[in-house]
């Protein structure tokens, strides 16, 4: 499976999946992509992508299937829907899911794969749209180390760490915990911000200390400045977070765990959300306050 001449199937074309093709066909995969609104493969058809006019026929051209769509119904639709993806899975192939959703989901995927003969792994990402297009995104994985093992030369062209961290399920378990930090992070960032101005001191000053102390995170340094110059072009859209907030929530009442933080959090994406007019980033939990 590490050779190049291994063909790829690469469905979603996204702020996430355009990059990630475009790096696997830089490192010489033969790539077939299929995409819901086909205009978006055409940056991918020009650098040598073939288009297929289905899930089903990406699936049936590919040793190696990616998906990386937006929520659980798109994936359920691409794989179990008209001209779906599963029912041409070939046997002995590897297939890869990227985006995120429920465990459950990835564990219903398995058994599906299970039954064709087709190794599956849930591999979510971290990274944005930047991680994607430098091909430096952290891989969430659950599955059967062997896959991995097999799965690594193809994942390592689109992310810099690769994680390993348990059966079908843990990745995307993982992922939604991860989501969850950030979202409160940021959050937490916004609000501090706002008591800030409104006492009349520059939110400048608030990240200048915080930059010397214990809160200093890789959040500050990507997100601050969206939300100092109250902008907040798409990196990883707000109404995905939202979508993951609520992933996280149905995850921990399956589980019995309280997650008051989050559930406190995603009231106040869904008010930022319900009151957007355009894509923005989940940075513009800042405009809660702002507006
Ligand atoms: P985007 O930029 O919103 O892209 C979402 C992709 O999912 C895009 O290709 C969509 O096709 C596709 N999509 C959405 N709904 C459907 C349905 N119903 N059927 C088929 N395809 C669909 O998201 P990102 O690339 O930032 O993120 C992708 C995932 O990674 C997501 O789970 C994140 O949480 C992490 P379209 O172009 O709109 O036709």
């Amino acid at each position: 499976m590490n050779s190049p001449a291994k063909h790829i199937g690469l469905i979603g074309l996204g702020l996430m999946g355009r990059p990630m093709g475009m790096n696997l066909i830089k490192a010489g995969y033969p790539l077939t992509v299929w995409n819901r609104t086909a205009s978006r493969a055409e940056e991918l058809v020009a650098a040598g992508a073939k288009l297929a006019k289905s899930p089903q026929e990406v699936a049936a051209a590919s040793d190696f299937l990616l998906t990386i769509v937006s929520d659980p119904p798109a994936l359920e639709g691409v794989l179990w829907g008209d001209c779906g993806a599963m029912q041409a899975l070939k046997r002995g192939s590897i297939y890869v899911d990227s985006s995120t959703v429920s465990p459950a989901l990835a564990r219903k995927i398995s058994a599906a794969c299970a039954e064709r003969g087709v190794r599956f792994l849930d591999a979510p990402v971290t990274g944005g749209d930047w991680g994607a297009k430098k091909g430096e995104l952290v891989f969430m994985i659950g599955g059967e180390v062997d896959t991995l093992k097999e799965a690594e030369p193809i994942l390592k062209v689109m992310g810099k760490k690769l994680f390993h961290l348990g059966p079908n399920g843990a990745g995307q378990t993982i992922k939604l915990a991860m989501n969850s930090i950030l979202a409160l992070q940021v959050d937490a960032l916004a609000e501090a911000l706002a008591l800030v101005t409104r006492a009349g001191i520059p939110g400048e000053k608030l990240v200048e200390v915080m930059q010397s102390s214990m809160a200093r995170s890789g959040v500050l340094d990507v997100k601050a400045p969206n939300l100092l110059k109250d902008q907040y072009v798409p990196s990883f859209p707000l109404r995905l977070m939202h979508k993951d907030l609520g992933l996280a929530l149905d995850l921990a009442n399956q589980l019995g765990v309280a997650l008051p933080a989050t559930a406190a959090a995603r009231e106040i994406y869904s008010a930022v959300k319900g009151a957007a007019k355009e894509d923005l980033d989940f940075s513009a939990v800042m405009r809660f306050w702002k507006h």
